[in-house]
């Protein structure tokens, strides 16, 4: 396999005006007939267009004449085509293609006995011959012909410009999209669909057509992904000044897709899972999840399509930007505190891993064999955080300003994470030297801080020392610009006026807009050791640092415990105020690890019981945020702390805390659970969320005490829930523990849904996630249930991501956890590569546990890697895995 660079990056000598497209779909081949425009932009140089080896090349003409034999030349990626004219001409291709074989969901392809598409990043090339890449931008017209019958809707990208009948029971549509765009956003659709249909009038007046596509019985489903998508565009108008540009909006659901969902223009394709929902199948994270979803594909259509990338190692420059979009929206219309918590877990349990690991990679990648492999949560999530710390050094007028100036100059272009880095400094005259390295510098930075108290001077000082951690390529980093946002509490838990801090020899007053003080000051470190000293500081403060994780960052800080408890109790700043409970939490867990593996007594300090226990009877506080605080940091956080990781010792110790904080907190717990069950009707309102999650919550640390009584009431609210977010969590809680009521349970949440494929999963996630000992052999056999489709990615997801996910059977001592997951990974590689490609992805850490575990993953990568017609996928991440 090829490795791509960066660095090599190259212009196109050819641009492509205008593509004319025909589709002839059939269900034994498809005929595609491409038309294209080109313009020559240097003469001479050959033209190569990219194309998979499943293409049959039909006829091949220029100008309306065939391109003899001696000009052109097909290897198995590429079409090489010499002795072109100097001038402008039209090329036309025609090549025939297999959509109902194509198993990979990449290209043409068939769901459910529908066809649909998924062309980014290079799955074009399974369509037809092309210069697959971003930066060659075009205007496309589609025509779809099909049998009527079969396939009565036909949708493309745009407008509908025609409709009618041909002879044979056969119809066509031509749909022109008027705006430029990169082949990886074409799309079409043809099959049996309705359309939930809405409208939405933009802000200058225009009024748009709003549909969402599933087959019949699925219609019902749509109610929540239609408001999310109206909500998302008078957000966009709102908050950024963006509306949309054309008469017509599509939504697709289907069942069988790689990804979450794919902003191709106009018309949006998205896995089922993030478009359809009901109270009665659907939980609480399911329609955050599609709120969110339908969101980042709504505003792709200016960070992404509108101004699209120029190649592909500049994904984050509109995906990054669209994430940090979409979780803006998310906390405009929930909680912010709680988002920005649910955001930060996220990035610790899966970005920081990565950015410890093998696949180790910056923002803007320097290299990849597979592109698939790069749509990983640093490209996403971290680059999201990039986003964001534009945002808290410029202040948010300020980001709009660089946001304004970005479209100006860049629309209908393909452009460099550069361009965007220059708008948002150019708007507010802004320099920040080492602010690039953020896209450059692989690894989590890691920020020691020290403070000390002067109480003669007056001054509270902070001395920072960062350090950028080696990672693959990347031996020696350099320090970069962290911005943190600090506030001191005074003796009574409010926040101190700040009004002027030293960084070194210079003096910066922190007057804000509005007034002479502040109480978040938003320091800028950017050298390897710095100190800053805020000034008038009249007593000893409690410091809270890195305030709504205002950088990306392994914080380390001399903060006492007891500083942390009177953060947890008071900090005005709610992520801080997680954040201490999460950090005593993680002293408590490995210090207990320590002591498991030593086979010495465990205990939990009262102090710690009894911190939880106010925040659980703290009445003022968001419910939602309170569930968030119980939440103890997950086993593969903890593992990533461990020079070791011990995931036998990791379950065990979690799984204590949890039972003594249910034991200590059980009147708390059970009137909790009394006083927050849901009332008859699903209300998906903010306080209904928090009460569910709250009472879950509950219920789950009920759970792990294995008591009859106990195990009666999770019956009871497993049999009276009224809503799927009730129900699937009574049901995870009765799961915790082996047992009849388990088996009951389990048997009956599968009669009652078995024909919804949606909730199926959840009911293959929580059998392959359960930590019963030796449960690989269970997940084996599910394997053969009618529950279960290898060529479903969710269902793999679900199943075998779930089984991954389980720590203690995942790393079984004997190794049949790893087994299994190489068994599937290579059956699944022949199928789909981007799913098998996924699903290796849990080996990639495999060198932070013991030796006999190391042994027993590599031989498995091992046995992989020398696997024949291995994908390239596959073969990237085994590769990188083992070097
Ligand atoms: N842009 C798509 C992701 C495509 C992934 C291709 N392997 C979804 C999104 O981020 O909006
Ligand atoms: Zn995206």
């Amino acid at each position: 396999p090829k490795e791509i660079f960066l660095r090599d990056y190259k212009a196109p000598d050819y641009a492509f005006e205008k593509v004319d497209l025909k589709f002839e779909l059939g269900e034994e081949k498809t005929l595609v007939t491409s038309n294209i425009r080109v313009l020559p932009k240097s003469s001479g140089a050959p033209l190569i267009l990219d194309g998979d080896s499943s293409l049959k090349l039909v006829t091949l003409k220029i100008n309306g004449s065939s391109v003899p034999e001696e000009d052109f030349k097909i290897t198995p990626r590429k079409l090489h085509l010499t002795s072109l004219p100097t001038g402008p001409f039209e090329l036309e291709i025609v090549t025939e293609i297999e959509p109902q074989n194509n198993t990979s969901l990449e290209g043409l392809y068939k769901s459910s006995g529908n066809f649909c598409t998924q062309c980014e990043a290079e799955g074009f090339r399974k369509i037809t011959y092309y210069q697959d890449r971003p930066d060659v931008m075009s205007k496309f017209t589609t025509r779809i012909e099909a049998d009527k019958a079969l396939y009565p809707v036909l949708l493309g990208n745009g407008n509908l410009i025609e409709e009618g009948d041909l002879t044979d029971g056969k119809h066509y549509a031509v749909w022109e999209d008027p705006w430029t765009k990169p082949c990886y956003l074409f799309a079409l659709v043809a099959g049996q669909l309705v359309s939930r249909d809405d409208t939405f009038t933009t802000m200058s007046g225009r009024k748009v057509v709003l549909r969402i596509w599933t087959p019949p019985q699925d219609i019902p489903k749509t109610d929540h992904a239609m408001k999310s998508l109206i909500n998302s565009m008078k957000w966009d108008e709102e908050v950024f000044g963006l509306e949309y540009d054309l008469d017509l909006f599509n939504v697709v659901a289907v069942p069988d897709f790689n990804m979450g969902a794919m902003e191709n223009k106009s018309l949006n394709i998205f896995n089922s899972r993030l478009v359809l929902a009901s109270p009665e199948t659907a939980t609480d994270s399911d329609y955050a999840a599609i709120e969110g979803v339908i969101g980042h594909e709504y505003f792709h259509n200016w960070t992404g399509n509108r101004v699209t990338c120029r190649d592909w190692f500049q994904l984050s420059l509109k995906e990054g930007l669209t994430v940090f979009r979409d979780q803006e929206f998310s906390s405009d219309m929930g909680s912010r505190g709680v988002k920005r918590i649910s955001d930060v877990s996220r990035l610790r349990i899966s970005q920081f891993p990565q950015d410890a690991g093998p696949m180790a990679h910056p923002v803007r990648p320097q290299s990849y064999i597979k592109m698939d492999n790069f749509y990983t949560v640093t490209v996403y999530e971290k680059g999201a955080e990039v986003v964001r710390m534009y945002q808290t050094l410029l202040g948010k007028e300020g980001f709009r300003k660089g946001m304004d100036l970005y479209f100006q100059r860049h629309d209908g272009q393909a452009v460099s994470c550069e361009e965007f880095m220059a708008a948002m400094f150019d708007a507010n005259d802004a320099k920040f030297p080492t602010f690039p390295l953020w896209y450059a510098q692989a690894g989590t930075p890691i920020l020691t801080v020290t403070t000390s108290y002067d109480a003669d001077a007056q001054s509270f000082t902070i001395k920072c020392k960062q350090e950028v951690p080696p990672t693959a390529g990347q031996p020696q980093k350099e320090p970069m610009l962290l911005p943190l946002a600090v506030g001191l509490l005074d003796s009574q838990g409010n926040d101190m006026r700040l009004s002027s801090v030293k960084d070194g020899a210079s003096l910066h007053n922190l007057s804000s807009s509005d007034g002479d003080f502040t109480t978040t000051a938003v320091l800028h470190v950017d050298k390897a050791e710095q100190e800053f000293t805020f000034l008038g500081i009249t007593e000893k403060p409690v410091p809270s640092l890195l305030r709504n994780f205002s950088a990306p960052v392994r914080l380390v800080s001399d903060v006492t415990d007891d500083e942390l408890f009177f953060l947890l109790a008071h900090d005005s700043d709610q992520f801080n105020r997680w954040e201490a409970g999460q950090t005593l939490a993680r002293k408590l867990m490995l210090d207990l690890i320590s002591k498991q593996q030593k086979g010495e007594e465990l205990n939990v300090n009262s102090a710690f019981i009894e911190g939880i226990r106010s925040t659980v009877t703290n009445s003022s506080l968001d419910k939602e945020f309170v569930a968030k605080c119980m939440s103890l940091p997950g086993e593969s956080e903890i593992a990533d702390l461990m020079e070791v990781a011990d995931p036998d010792a990791i379950h065990t110790v979690r799984r204590f805390v949890i039972k003594q904080i249910a034991a200590s907190l059980r009147e708390e717990l059970l009137s909790t659970v009394e006083e927050n069950r849901s009332s008859a009707a699903y209300d998906p309102s903010h306080e209904h969320r928090a009460r569910r999650s709250l009472k879950n919550i509950s219920l789950s640390y009920m759970a792990s005490l294995n008591e009859p009584e106990i195990t009666e009431l999770l019956v009871n609210e497993y049999k009276n829930a009224t809503n799927m977010t009730d129900q699937v969590s009574a049901l995870a809680a009765l799961c915790q523990n082996p047992g009849d009521a388990r088996s009951q349970a389990l048997s009956d949440f599968y009669d009652q849904w078995k024909e919804e494929a949606l909730v199926m999963n959840k009911w293959l996630a929580l059998q392959a996630m359960s930590d019963v000992p030796g449960n690989v052999e269970h997940v084996r056999s599910l394997l053969e249930h009618p529950a279960f489709d290898i060529r479903n990615p969710n269902k793999v997801y679900s199943l075998i991501g779930g089984f991954c996910a389980s720590a203690v059977n995942f790393h079984a001592k004997d190794g049949s956890g790893y087994k299994f997951l190489a068994d599937i990974v290579l059956e699944l590689d022949k199928l789909n590569p981007q799913v098998a490609s996924r699903m290796i992805s849990a080996f990639t850490r495999w060198r932070r546990f013991d030796e006999e575990r190391q042994a027993l993953t590599k031989a498995q990568l091992e046995r992989i890697k020398s696997q024949d017609g291995l994908s390239d996928n596959v073969f990237e991440i085994a590769s990188k895995s083992l070097a």
